[in-house]
Order: structure tokens, then C-alpha cells, then sequence
């Protein structure tokens, strides 16, 4: 019988779990919330003059991420609720400002509870998906691919996210570059465009 010597660290944490709304689309006592606001989507829009007017109107929350603490060492999962608010910017929906990992190896997985959308990803060699997002549907985000939610719907477009804890965020060319293709409504009607 094969015995592999199991090591304990010193720093072993105590199993937990949280309740997560599957419904609601929340988490129960998150430790930590981030907001990111209309001002926080300067450059990302491409209708600048539409951004500034929303921004005048009252800088509304564009969307917020619900995090537990988790060490980001290798080994370790983290976990999040991304909630990513209905509304446009001109014709184009919101979305988030989209990133690369830092450890661009790493992957993610997307759990969609509410709402539509789509996640839309990127390479640095150019290629480009957008794949739908809605209700009881999950994205698998592989090594290497930028992403970004977006929300088509008139609800919020919620995801329960995991990937792993050293991963880190690459906000890159996103701000300047963007991706290839960006989503609108008009005239009621759903346009991928270019
Ligand atoms: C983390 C994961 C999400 C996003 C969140 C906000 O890897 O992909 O939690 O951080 O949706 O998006 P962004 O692009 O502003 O980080
Ligand atoms: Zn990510």
C-alpha cells in the first residue's frame, strides 16, 4: 500500500462554508464588497459623451463584487458574487472592465444565477468569444483568455466566480485597447458589433 507522508502547515485553515442565495443571487455576510462606479468606466465606453452624462446624473453603481478573504497563495480557490447592473451607456450595455490573470495560466468558472448577458473573452492573439450568459448556465473561462460581463437584460446579471487564489487581476489594454467586439442594443434589437 502506497503511505505518502502528509505535511500539515503551520498556518492550517479551519474548514467554513457561507450560505449563498442561489435565488437572490447574494452571499451571506460577504468580508469584503467592491463598487465600481460609471466614473470608473472612463475609457471603456464608446460613447465617452454618454458616460459623462450618466456620471452627472448621479455616478451610479455599475457593479459590485461580494469576496470572502481568502489567502492568494497557490492552493487556494477564490470565490465571489459578481453583480453587474442593467442599463446603457449610449446603446452599449454595461459591463464590466474585463481582465487578463495575472498568472495568465489560470482559469475560471462562471456560474450564472440571474439575469442575461453574455461572457465576452479575448486573446492576445486576437481571438474573440462571446458566449452567453444567463440563468443556470455556466462559462468556463480557459488559461489565457481576457473577460468581461455584460448585461443585455433589464435585471441584474449575477455570477457565483471561482478561480484560483493566485491568479491576480491584468487590467492590461483592456482600458485602451478593449476588446475586438462590443455589445449594443438598437432599436431594440441585440447587435454584436464589429
Ligand atoms: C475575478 C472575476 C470577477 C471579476 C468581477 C469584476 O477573476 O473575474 O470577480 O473581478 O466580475 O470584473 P473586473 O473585470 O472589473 O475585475
Ligand atoms: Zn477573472
Amino acid at each position: 500500500m502506497n503511505r505518502a507522508k502528509v505535511t500539515i502547515p503551520n498556518d492550517l485553515m479551519h474548514p467554513w462554508g457561507i450560505d449563498i442565495d442561489l435565488i437572490e443571487g447574494t452571499m451571506c455576510e460577504p468580508d469584503r464588497v467592491l463598487q465600481r462606479r460609471a466614473s470608473d468606466m472612463r475609457g471603456y465606453y464608446q460613447e465617452e459623451a454618454a458616460l459623462d452624462q450618466l456620471i452627472a446624473q448621479g455616478d451610479p453603481i455599475h457593479y459590485e463584487v461580494f469576496e470572502k478573504i481568502i489567502p492568494e497563495q497557490y492552493g487556494h480557490l477564490l470565490l465571489c458574487i459578481s453583480k453587474l447592473y442593467p442599463g446603457r451607456v449610449g446603446a452599449e450595455c454595461f459591463m464590466t472592465k474585463g481582465h487578463y490573470h495575472v498568472v495568465s495560466g489560470t482559469a475560471e468558472v462562471y456560474l450564472c444565477l440571474r439575469g442575461q448577458g453574455y461572457m465576452m473573452m479575448k486573446t492576445a492573439a486576437g481571438q474573440s468569444v462571446a458566449e452567453p450568459m444567463r440563468r443556470h448556465r455556466m462559462v468556463y473561462v480557459p488559461p489565457h483568455w481576457a473577460h468581461r460581463s455584460i448585461n443585455t437584460g433589464a435585471e441584474p446579471l449575477i455570477s457565483f466566480c471561482v478561480y484560483p487564489a493566485e491568479a491576480g487581476h491584468n487590467y492590461g489594454d483592456i482600458a485602451t485597447e478593449g476588446f475586438p467586439k462590443r455589445v449594443f442594443i438598437r432599436q431594440g434589437q441585440e447587435r454584436i458589433e464589429p
